[in-house]
């Protein structure tokens, strides 16, 4: 990529590319997770992010998790999944953005997580930024720079 392409990239913002909160699948941090596993079952997603009652992040819980955490010796113990909530298990070690950030710094992010959430200075959830609209807004200027 040449430094011109480079540019491009860097002036694009995390803010344009993300998928708004409101079209965010999410569950919240006092569900149990018989709903979260409905939410996330549901929605074909296998992780969402987890918001608190103010819609302030505090993590993301994915269904391995969830079902890592009700494998008993020899069966799945469903049962665990209306006593247990959404906070005893939700990641909470995850990396954020600012809708101000550049394409760039999610792009980096995103080498090791499959989308990154994004927020504002206070911690209140804006949405989240996917590998595939990163690869869509490279891919784009890839064309654009190349028939130029
Ligand atoms: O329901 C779906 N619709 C579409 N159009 N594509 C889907 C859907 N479910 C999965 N996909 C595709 C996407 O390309 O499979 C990829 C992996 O899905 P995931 O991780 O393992 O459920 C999707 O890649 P992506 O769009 O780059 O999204 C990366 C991850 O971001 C997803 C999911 O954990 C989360 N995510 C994406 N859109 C979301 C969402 N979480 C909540 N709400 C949304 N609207």
């Amino acid at each position: 990529m040449s430094v011109i392409q480079d540019e491009k990239l860097t002036a694009i913002t995390v803010g344009e590319l993300m998928i708004p909160s409101e079209k965010v699948a999410h569950v919240q941090v006092n569900n149990p997770l018989e709903h979260a596993l409905l939410v996330l079952v549901k929605s074909g997603y296998s992780a969402v992010p987890v918001l608190d009652a103010s819609y302030k992040l505090v993590g993301t819980l994915g269904k391995t998790i969830i079902l890592n955490q009700i494998l008993g010796l020899e069966r799945f113990e469903f049962e665990k999944l209306s006593d247990m909530r959404v906070h005893e298990i939700v990641n909470t070690d995850i990396p954020c953005l600012s809708k101000e950030a550049s394409l760039l710094d999610g792009l980096h992010a995103l080498i090791n997580y499959p989308f990154i959430c994004v927020t504002d200075s206070d911690g209140y959830f804006d949405g989240i930024l996917t590998r595939r609209a990163i690869l869509k807004q490279v891919r784009k200027n890839f064309y654009t720079n190349n028939t130029n």
